[in-house]
């Protein structure tokens, strides 16, 4: 029977050999690493490596993401579907075995890691959603939502502000189930860390509230072993375990230092290592005995038996709570989502209420909220300002579950929880802010396209409208940065039916996450035909048309629309033929085919497009022959009516900029 530190030196081998063949990658963590992931995953990690997405399995993250080498060795030696040939071509095209854990690549990888600090913030998120989970399934002598989330993190994960953020607010909502081992080993890229990371770790951690284990071997299972077991007896706190260890653990000449942090050892290295080592086997080659040593399959599948069982008595016990569970997990909408959401749209084109479009997304969380019990709600402390709560929405406070959230003032963080939550399943999280502030979070919204996850972002103050705050409270170039990055759904409504039609479209955005950007000011109601109510599902629609061709075409968006609708009746008045196009969603718009757009956007006709943020974005509908009424400076602090003069959001402006094309 192979040794422990037998079966950790395969993933040692692995990781030097890999990062040897593609002359690219990390070695450096894997090696340091190994020992605590022998421990973790052959002892404590519950999962099934054949069904690597069964609803009850414990969570691992790896946060310090560069390290990837060390997850994919543990995927292929665990009994994962990632053969030897994926290993091998680890960093190259195509493989599942990206440079960094790539979500949806290899199986097993819970979520995409690499920009540093997300990963321990995602796991919060996946801890906090088993929580939830639990306080709403569970059942006496029920407990079908119980498992653990478990995270490798590093020094630089350590510094990123994301991880306080996501931490402090692990220890305030008292995450039992949460286990981060920190790499401690003294090394980042520029090499020891003593002149740039000298926080005491131990006491930053405490002073979150979580129970932390100080001073443990990373290279003696013994001590791991301990470690794991005092922080399972800890079920009110999270737990940080603090492991020494030696980066690149093995190599002679190049562990303990930052040479092995980023680039391949070396061939000489790599022999030197194996020698050192003990390990006498070809790059790619691992002994039956060390495969038998790491082969979960088996007690993998006992786990996930005695999990279909208790699933199964619970869904004796409680039939719809259990076919309820099903329908979160797999992210299916409820059966009654198409006709519900139809007459919500009905409903809100009947009121057409003209109030600011943050409150018309207010009125359609109240109605969706009541068909998805899957939503958690919450705001960067702004619940006010981007009214994101409900009628009987529950808040979390401090350790009682709920399903909204006060993130605090914590942007970034609730952007990385929320992907953790939507990646763990069962949940449809979305969160508010200041649009602004969506450039504190914005890689995470970014992770949350990467990663194809529903999450849905509140972005409210959506431009100089919002007036008095002044030019740091308004965005300028934010809206279209959103729309850039790919995957990503940007919505900026003009009144309350665009605004349910958008939320409608959100929702039923199982592929990705999906932007809302609202204003804070009011925006006059519109009553739409039914025509016009489907058509707006496509992004962008002839708002008004005149017969024959027109002269020019209008296209605007949230609180623009009106001035284009006031500068066409001006337009037309002295005799010009002026269509006016509603853009709310320019990403929709794209994906629609050619047909459709040239319909909207007839081909020849000159085209003004009129958005209170940068202009360049929109040369891409206008042309260089268009004109853009837009704004390419900072904003200034005035009242927002002031300022839409000011900054030349008038009637008058844009029936000039039409005419200036004409
Ligand atoms: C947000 C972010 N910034 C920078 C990087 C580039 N980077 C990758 S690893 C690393 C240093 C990490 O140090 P540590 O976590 O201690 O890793 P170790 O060298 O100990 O493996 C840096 C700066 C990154 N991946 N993400
Ligand atoms: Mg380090």
């Amino acid at each position: 029977m192979a040794t422990r530190k037998e079966l950790a030196n395969a993933i040692r081998a692995l990781a030097m050999d890999a990062v040897q063949k593609a002359n690219s990658g990390h070695p450096g963590a894997p090696m340091g690493m190994a020992d605590i992931a022998e421990v973790l995953w052959n002892h404590h990690l519950r999962h099934n490596p054949a069904n690597p997405k069964w609803a009850d399995r414990d969570r691992f993250v790896l946060s310090n993401g560069h390290g990837s080498m060390l997850i994919y060795s543990l995927l292929h030696l665990t009994g994962y579907d990632l053969p030897m040939d994926e290993i091998k071509t680890f960093r190259q095209l195509h493989s599942k075995c990206a440079g960094h854990p790539e979500y949806g690549y290899a199986p097993g990888v819970e979520t995409t890691t690499g920009p540093l600090g997300q990963g321990i913030a995602n796991a919060v998120g996946f801890a906090m959603a088993e929580k939830l989970l639990a306080e709403q399934f569970n059942k006496p002598g029920h407990d079908i939502v119980n498992h653990r989330t478990w995270v490798f993190l590093g020094d630089g994960c350590m510094m990123e502000g994301v991880s306080h953020e996501a931490c402090a607010l692990a220890g305030t909502w008292g995450l039992g189930k949460l286990t981060a081992f920190w790499d401690d080993n003294g090394i980042s890229i520029d090499g020891h860390i003593e002149g740039w990371y000298t926080d005491d770790t131990a006491k930053r951690f405490e002073a979150y509230g979580w129970h932390v284990v100080p001073n443990v071997d990373g290279h003696d299972p013994v001590a791991i072993e301990a470690a794991i077991e005092e922080a399972k007896k800890v079920t009110d706190k999270p737990t940080l375990i603090c492991t020494k260890t030696i980066i690149g653990w093995g190599s002679p000449n190049k562990s303990g230092s930052h040479d092995c942090h980023g680039s391949a050892l070396g061939d000489a290295e790599v022999a030197a290592t194996r020698a050192n080592i003990g390990w006498n086997h070809d790059p790619f080659v691992i002994p039956q005995d060390i495969y038998d040593g790491w082969n979960a399959r088996t007690k993998g599948q006992g786990s996930e038996t005695l999990w279909n069982n208790k699933f199964a008595e619970y869904a004796a016990a409680y039939p719809a709570e259990a076919a309820e569970f099903k329908r979160r997990m797999a992210g299916e909408l409820p059966a009654n989502w198409k006709e519900a959401t139809a007459a919500l749209i009905q409903a809100t084109n009947e009121k057409a209420e003209g109030v600011a479009t943050r409150k018309a997304s207010q009125n359609a969380i109240n109605a969706l909220a009541g068909l998805l019990p899957e939503f958690v709600g919450g705001s960067a402390d702004l619940t006010g300002s981007n009214l994101t709560n409900w009628t009987g929405a529950h808040h979390v406070h401090g350790k009682k579950p709920g399903n909204y959230i006060s993130y605090g003032v914590r942007e970034f963080g609730m952007a990385a929880i929320m992907n953790g939550m939507a990646l763990h399943g069962g949940i449809l999280p979305f969160g508010g802010t200041f649009h602004m502030f969506s450039d504190y979070m914005k890689n995470g919204m970014r992770m949350s396209a990467l990663m194809h996850q529903r999450v849905v972002y509140v972005l409210t103050h959506d431009s100089i409208g919002q007036g008095e705050d002044g030019p740091t409270h308004q965005p300028v170039e934010n809206t279209s940065g959103l729309r850039y990055i790919p995957r990503m759904d940007v919505w900026r409504p003009a009144d309350s039916v665009e605004t349910a039609i958008a939320w409608v479209a959100a929702v039923e955005r199982s592929e990705g996450p999906t932007s809302l950007v609202l204003s804070r000011q009011n925006v006059p109601g519109i009553k739409h035909d039914d025509a016009q109510l489907a058509l707006i599902r496509k992004g962008g629609y002839v708002f008004s048309d005149v017969a024959g061709k027109a002269d020019v075409i209008l296209i605007a968006n949230g609180s623009e629309l009106d001035l284009a609708i006031k500068a066409a009746a001006v337009l037309t008045e002295e005799g010009k033929k002026v269509r006016v196009v509603s853009m709310p969603s320019t990403n929709v718009f794209d994906r629609q085919d050619q047909a459709y757009k040239d319909s909207v956007l007839t081909p020849g006709v000159k085209r003004v497009a009129v958005e209170a943020a940068h202009p360049d974005f929109w040369r891409k509908y206008v042309g260089l022959e268009g004109a853009v009424v837009g704004i390419d400076t900072f904003g200034e602090s005035a009242p927002g009516g002031a300022l839409f003069k000011h900054f030349g959001f008038t009637v008058d402006n844009v029936v000039n900029a039409a005419k200036s094309v004409m």
